[in-house]
């Protein structure tokens, strides 16, 4: 029966693997290669450019998302579709090298998965500067399937323009990610330990071990616990230093 779920579980996750490796700190880039759509596009520079995964910052290598120019886009807006409901906790934004003084007072939104309700995640207000990112963190408990992000002019003016976003949150349970809980560690059959520069390196680790459900890693020592859950016994503790990242389907 345990061997059955095993291979079961080795599947599935061989088939997000890729979505997998998509883990920043125990949070994963909902958005990734995610569809995006604007308000209006300039030349072929399409909302999709935003998501690619590229952090080139020139407009004029094609690097960047774009809406239209000039008097006839006000307000322009960029929305990405993440394929299903999540909590989000932070969205970052990219800006581009020039031009950049565009970019400015960002209005981050969050959007139901039927369309009908509009949320705010945060307000970015002043400008961000060139080449560099803008980080804001949502309302706690913010949840929703689109994530909007909107510039107001009264000019008429400024086009939206974004060279990578980043959409940090949970994933549900169903996509088979690793979920961090800081400063926590399970008290867990070891399968193996190792040495990993990092988190994300644990995982991997764990995700190619056989048996291996969840791991332990001390981000002190490097140490990386792969474990094999599921006796009653086991328990969490409080450790400083270790997190325990947990299967979703534990
Ligand atoms: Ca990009």
């Amino acid at each position: 029966m345990e061997n059955t779920r095993v291979l079961w579980l080795y599947i599935i996750l061989l088939c997000h693997y890729h979505w997998f490796f998509e883990e920043i700190d125990g949070l994963v880039n909902l958005a990734l290669k995610k569809p995006a759509i604007q308000s209006s596009t300039f030349l072929n520079l399409t909302a999709s450019l935003a998501t690619d995964g590229l952090i080139g910052t020139r407009s004029t290598k094609n690097e960047c998302s774009h809406t239209g120019v000039y008097h006839r886009n006000p307000n322009p807006w960029w929305e990405v579709d993440l394929g299903g409901v999540h909590t989000i906790n932070r969205v970052s934004v990219l800006n581009r090298a020039y031009f950049a003084e565009r970019l400015r007072d960002i209005n981050i939104t969050v959007i139901s998965q039927d369309k009908t309700v509009t949320t705010e995640c945060a307000f970015y207000q002043g400008s961000v500067a060139a080449a560099a990112w803008a980080t804001v963190t949502c309302h706690p408990g913010t949840s929703g399937r689109f994530v909007r992000i909107q510039i107001y002019n009264e000019a008429y003016r400024d086009v939206l323009t974004l060279c990578e976003v980043v959409v940090e949150g949970l994933s549900p349970c169903d996509a088979f990610y690793f979920r961090k809980h800081p400063g926590q560690r399970l008290n867990s059959q070891l399968v193996e330990e190792i040495q990993s520069n990092k988190p994300m390196d644990c995982g991997k680790a764990c995700f190619l071990t056989t048996m291996c459900f969840a791991y332990n890693y001390n981000s002190d020592t490097s140490a990386c616990q792969l474990l094999k859950i599921g006796d009653p016994c086991d328990t969490t503790v409080s450790d400083p230093g270790w997190d325990f990242y947990s299967n979703c389907l534990n």
